[in-house]
C-alpha cells in the first residue's frame, strides 16, 4: 500500500469513528455504524489492477513444434506461440483474442454473508436463508460467500448499492476483468492460485477430507500473486456479462462489456471460476465460462468492482464529497 493510499485509508478509519462516547459516558460504546464499516471494510480490500492488454481464452502452454497436440497462436505483442490448450474448456473459451483493459479495482475477497446481510437489512430485504444460520456444516455463517439465494440481480444489487453509500462507482466486474485479474494480469496459468497450479489442502480445499459440497471462509487459501483470493474455487462468480458464447468470435476488445442484452440466449448471465463440487482439477480452469439463468440462486457469489483509472486521491475526495 503506497503512501497516499494509506492516509487515505488512515483519514477513512477516523471518519467513520467520530461519535464514539467518552470515558466519562457511562452508556456503553456505540459500536460504529455498521454501513460505515462495511464501507471502510470493502474500501480497504480493493485491489488497482493495472491496464494492459492480454490473449482472453483458453491460452494453454507452449509446447515443442513436433507435439501433434499444438495449435499456433499469436501473442498479443504480435508474436506467434506453439501452445496445447488447458484442459477443462474446449468450446466457448475460443477463439482466444486480444482484449485491452483501462485499470480497475476488484474486491480481493468474495462478497461474505456478513456483509450482503448489510445490505438486505439496510434496504428492508429478506435476510438469504435465515433457515440455514444453524446448520452444523457451518455453510452459512457470516465468513463465508453469499452465494445461495442470491441471484444476479442480487448480486448487481449489492454492487450498486455500495455505489450509492460510497459515491463510487461500483459494479460487477466484467467478464474480461474477471479473468484478466484471476490471471494476475493475463498471465497464462492454469488456475488463478499463488503457483498457477492446483494443490489439494495447501492452495485450494482438500478434496480428499473436505466436504463436497462445503464452503470455506472467504481468504482461507494463499491469493494468486495479484493479492486476489479464491478466484479459483470457493463459490463461481456472477460477472456483469449477459451470455454468448460465440462473443470471442468477435475478435479484438477495449473495454468489453459482452453482449447488449441476453434475448438470444434466454437471459443468462455469465459466472466464472468453480465451485468446490468441481473437485476433478482435469474438468477445471481459470478459462471456464459457466452461464446461469439471471434468477438462478442456488450457485455464484459474487465481488464487487469499480471501473476507474483515477487515483486513490481523487477516490478520497469523492468520498468526501458525497452528500
Ligand atoms: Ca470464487
Amino acid at each position: 500500500m503506497d503512501m497516499d493510499t494509506q492516509k487515505f485509508f488512515s483519514l477513512f478509519a477516523i471518519s467513520v469513528s467520530i461519535g464514539v462516547s467518552g470515558c466519562n459516558d457511562q452508556t456503553p460504546p456505540k459500536d460504529s455504524d455498521p454501513i460505515d464499516a462495511l464501507i471502510e471494510k470493502t474500501l480497504n480490500n480493493m485491489v488497482y489492477v493495472g491496464g494492459g492488454s492480454f490473449m482472453m481464452g483458453n491460452i494453454g502452454y507452449e509446447v515443442p513444434e513436433d507435439d501433434p497436440n499444438g495449435t499456433w497462436i499469436t501473442m498479443e505483442d504480435g508474436s506467434k506461440s506453439y501452445r496445447v490448450p488447458f484442459p477443462g474448456c474446449s468450446k466457448s473459451c475460443f477463439p482466444i483474442h486480444k482484449v485491452n483493459l483501462s485499470g480497475f479495482y476488484i474486491n480481493k475477497y468474495e462478497t461474505t454473508i456478513g456483509e450482503y446481510d448489510v445490505y438486505t437489512e439496510a434496504n428492508g430485504l429478506p435476510m438469504v436463508y435465515p433457515e440455514r444460520r444453524e446448520l452444523k456444516s457451518g455453510n452459512y455463517l457470516p465468513d463465508r460467500p453469499v452465494y445461495v439465494g442470491v441471484d444476479w440481480h442480487g448480486a448487481n444489487g449489492y454492487c450498486q448499492w455500495l455505489g450509492e453509500v460510497t459515491g463510487l462507482p461500483f459494479e460487477l466486474p466484467t467478464e474480461a476483468q474477471w479473468e484478466y485479474a484471476a490471471r494476475s494480469r493475463g498471465q497464462a496459468v492454469r488456475f488463478a492460485t499463488d503457483t498457477g497450479e492446483l494443490d489439494f489442502g495447501r492452495n485450494s480445499w482438500d478434496r480428499h477430507t473436505g466436504s463436497f459440497y462445503g464452503i470455506d471462509p472467504v481468504g482461507s487459501y494463499p491469493p494468486n500473486p495479484l493479492g486476489l483470493y479464491d478466484m479459483t474455487g470457493n463459490a463461481n462468480e456472477w460477472v456483469r456479462d449477459w451470455y454468448d458464447p460465440e462473443i470471442y468470435e468477435q475478435g479484438e476488445q477495449t473495454n468489453p462489456t459482452g453482449p447488449k442484452d441476453g434475448d438470444f440466449w434466454n437471459s443468462c448471465k455469465m459466472s466464472r471460476g468453480f465451485g468446490r463440487q468441481h473437485s476433478d482439477a482435469s474438468e477445471i480452469n481459470v478459462y471456464r465460462r459457466l452461464p446461469k439463468k439471471i434468477d438462478y440462486t442456488s450457485g455464484p457469489g459474487f465481488r464487487c468492482s469499480i471501473d476507474t483509472d483515477i487515483s486513490l486521491g481523487e477516490l478520497k475526495s469523492n468520498v468526501a464529497d458525497k452528500p
